[in-house]
């Protein structure tokens, strides 16, 4: 059977027929999932059989792994994020851990247990976004930078169990100055580079900040610029985090969903200047180490 990618949307998401992911992958095979991985920014697999060590060695054929999280500690294995309903639900627009200053290059989900109803993930190319904006606003949104925190001052936790996690996830407070565009390091393709973590743009005030994420959020969350992934059990949804936002839609009441998340290590984002980000609070090298020529 040969590989074939089955584009879900204009502008992002391709199912992936041909391979299994839980076989021995060629390197051939992997620099084709990694340039249509690319193209699509995010891509779906069936396969039933995965299980955790699968997803694993799935994963890391794309690079290092990252631990399941710089605060929240791992699942099943140290690489393993459990992604559970009764514990934390990620219903806002976000890029993973963007508040270090080496984010995941590419996250893995895997589906455990899926609701009767909802409970999909909507996946947002920023790469469309970013060249949907018009001419003035993209090249004004070039220039700027934001600080990205795990520490958040706002929405009051609505339970203990969420109370609990949010205790766990700001146990080390985390601060990194990103830009706002963000090149990514294998396509050379600018992608807007903002979601959930930003907590303001460099240089405004904070309402100033919060009129201009609007703004070009906007612009990621356009309904043309989103993959809405209807999970069954058994799929593997991989996307690039470089060049993506995404959200876990809250619209399954108290039914139980599962997921296992695995990340895959990041480099240190590039703006389209070539300035790299800088860490302001936090050592995140417990998470994902900083590339050696970089840290010296
Ligand atoms: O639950 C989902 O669909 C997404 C969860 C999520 O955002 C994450 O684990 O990073
Ligand atoms: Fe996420």
């Amino acid at each position: 059977m040969t590989l074939e990618f089955r584009k879900i949307t204009a502008n992002i998401g391709a199912r992936v027929r041909g391979v299994d992911p839980t076989s021995e992958l060629s390197d051939d095979t992997v620099a084709v999932l990694r340039s249509a991985l690319a193209e699509h920014k995010a891509l779906v697999f069936d396969s039933s059989d995965l299980d955790t060590a699968g997803q694993e060695r799935f994963a890391s054929r794309f690079g290092r792994l990252t631990t399941a999280h710089p605060t929240v500690p791992g699942g099943e294995t140290p690489h393993v994020l459990d992604v559970d309903a009764g514990i934390s639900k990620a219903n806002e627009w976000h890029t993973d851990v963007t508040f270090v200053v080496t984010p995941p290059a590419i996250s893995t989900l895997r589906s455990i247990v899926v609701p009767p109803y909802g409970g999909e993930t909507l996946v947002a190319s920023s790469a469309a976004a970013y060249r949907s904006l018009p001419d003035p606003l993209r090249a004004w949104a070039d220039t700027l930078w934001a600080v990205h925190t795990n520490v958040y001052d706002y929405a009051e936790p609505r339970s203990d169990s969420q109370s609990n996690y949010r205790e766990v996830f700001e146990s080390t407070r985390y601060e990194t100055v990103h830009p706002v565009v963000r090149v990514h390091p294998e396509t050379g393709e600018r992608g807007l580079f903002i979601g959930g973590f930003v907590r303001s743009i460099v240089g405004l005030s904070a309402t100033e900040s919060r009129d201009v994420l609007r703004l070009l959020q906007a612009h990621v969350t356009r309904p043309e610029n989103i993959l809405r992934w209807s999970w069954e059990p058994g799929q593997l949804l991989v996307f690039d985090n470089r060049i993506t936002q995404h959200y876990a839609i809250d619209n399954y009441d108290d039914q139980p969903r599962r997921l296992s998340r695995i990340t895959v290590a990041g480099d240190i984002p590039v703006s389209v200047t070539g300035e790299r980000s800088r860490a302001l609070t936090g050592d995140s090298s417990h998470y994902s180490a900083i590339p050696a020529e970089v840290a010296a």
